[in-house]
């Protein structure tokens, strides 16, 4: 059987650890030092239940309220990935912004999409509280969860990467 072709796009604002998240988990190892994006695209290949999958990763530029929401994000990706760093209250703030200019840019009304805090290791510097995140994550309609790319639990991200390859069909976007 063909390999199944799944396409993610990490989205937040900058410093966040986008490309840190998406290399522990196509790599398995944490990048201390920050080296802004412009884009790029991380390809794992991986089976699940006895199907191949191709999973693309497109991690993006950190955007803020002034960035134009690029429109080839609205098109040809299966799920969102929305990453906002627990120690930064700007960056949780501006989620709802690019999650609103998304949909605006889609013309959709829901978008399957995942709200992540990541750096939850730095946990004395938290700005931002778990029940905020999961207000935000059911305003979106998104599954939540805390993570720290710094401490490799990305198992519960590998885990919202499977449902997206498992459950998202092209058709249903
Ligand atoms: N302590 C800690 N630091 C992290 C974590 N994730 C990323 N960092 C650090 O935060 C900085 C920014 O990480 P990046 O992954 O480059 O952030 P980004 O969101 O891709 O940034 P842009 O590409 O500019 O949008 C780097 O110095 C990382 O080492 C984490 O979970 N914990
Ligand atoms: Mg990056």
């Amino acid at each position: 059987m063909p390999a199944k072709q799944r396409k993610v796009a990490l989205l937040g604002f900058r410093s966040v650890g986008k490309s840190s998240l998406a290399i522990q988990f196509v790599e398995g190892h944490f990048v201390d030092n920050y080296d802004p994006t412009i884009e790029n695209t991380f390809v794992k290949v991986f089976k699940l239940k006895g199907q191949d999958y191709e999973l693309r990763i497109v991690d993006t530029a950190g955007q803020d309220e002034f960035s134009l929401f690029p429109s080839h994000y609205t098109m040809d990706i299966h799920g969102y990935i929305f990453v906002y760093a627990i120690t930064s209250r700007s960056s949780f703030e501006i989620v709802r912004t690019l999650y609103e200019k998304l949909l605006d840019m889609s013309g959709k009304q829901q978008v399957p999409a995942i709200l992540v805090g990541n750096k939850c290791d730095l946990l004395r510097d938290r700005a931002v509280s778990i029940e905020e995140g999961k207000q935000l994550a059911d305003y979106m309609h998104a599954a939540f969860f805390e993570t720290s790319a710094r401490s490799r639990e990305v198992s519960t991200l590998k885990k919202f990467v499977c449902i997206f390859c498992l459950y998202l069909q092209p058709q249903f976007l």
